[in-house]
């Protein structure tokens, strides 16, 4: 398994900023977030880019393309921009917001025919797309309670995966998104297996939609590595400490430390 950043915590940097960081730490890989509007690069700028990555002996692992709910253009842009950074994973979100449960069936097939296509778009350009459970947000919807994200639990990224049915279609496991919505992580990643494709790795507390330094919280990175280690998972391991963090360099430094030395501790580096 390797590590990659996610770029959303660096929203102040350009990418080759925090390429040259994340290299001298350690990383292997940077996820480039939607905090950079690179798919706006022409061509020549894109190519460029690539070899400024590369130069730091970094790789693209995962490109986010939607924001998070789906909009299929946009997606488009950035399955392209993974294409041209070769990158492999274009992450799709979670669907809608539902703020109204009677909506609830329409939004669950627009958003399952949309991934459809979305898949099909990334799969003639040899890119496969993961979903990402979300938690609920605190906006109070009609019902009197936080309303819940389309895709926000095991069981909704499962159905979503059989309804869609596209072999290049998985999932992405954000380990502090599994704490929030109350389910067992090592459970999780048992069940999801093989449709894992991507992990973000980020500490978490009170079960609150948190994105903490790993080892500053409550999730179980041990057993959750273990775990990960015993589905076969080979990809990434990215970091994602998004927009708060006002100094992402300490925070990417102390989160590759931690995990480092973790799997050092328990025989899997
Ligand atoms: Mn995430």
């Amino acid at each position: 398994m390797k590590f990659s950043f996610n770029t959303n915590g660096y929203v102040k940097y350009s990418i080759n900023e925090i390429c040259k960081s994340l290299s001298q730490f350690g990383y292997d890989g940077v996820e480039i977030a939607r905090t950079h509007p690179v798919h706006e690069l022409g061509r020549g700028d894109r190519e460029k880019l690539l070899k400024k990555i590369k130069s730091h002996g970094l790789e693209v692992c995962a490109v986010q393309g939607a924001n998070p709910y789906l909009d299929p253009e946009y997606a488009k842009k950035r399955i392209d921009l993974a294409v041209d950074l070769e990158c492999p994973i274009v992450s799709l979100g979670c669907g809608y917001l539902v703020t109204d449960e009677r909506k609830r069936d329409r939004q669950w097939n627009e958003v399952r025919d949309g991934l459809r296509k979305l898949a099909q778009y990334a799969k003639d350009r040899g890119i496969r797309v993961v979903i990402e459970p979300e938690p609920p947000v605190l906006l109070v919807g009609e019902a009197g309670k936080p309303c819940e994200r389309l895709i926000g639990r095991l069981e909704d990224v499962q159905r979503m995966l059989a309804d869609v049915n596209a072999e290049n279609m998985g999932v992405l496991l954000d380990t502090g998104h599994v704490y929030v919505v109350r389910e067992n992580l090592l459970d999780v990643i048992e069940k999801l297996g093989k449709s894992i494709l991507h992990v973000h790795l980020e500490d978490n507390i009170d079960r609150i939609h948190c994105h903490f330094i790993p080892g500053t919280g409550i999730v179980d990175f041990e057993g959750a590595l273990r775990a990960l280690k015993k589905v076969g998972y080979e990809g990434f391991l990215s970091v994602e400490l998004e927009a708060h963090v006002d100094e992402p360099n300490r925070a990417a430094l102390e989160s590759i430390e931690y995990l480092g030395s973790l799997m050092y501790t328990i025989g899997l580096k």
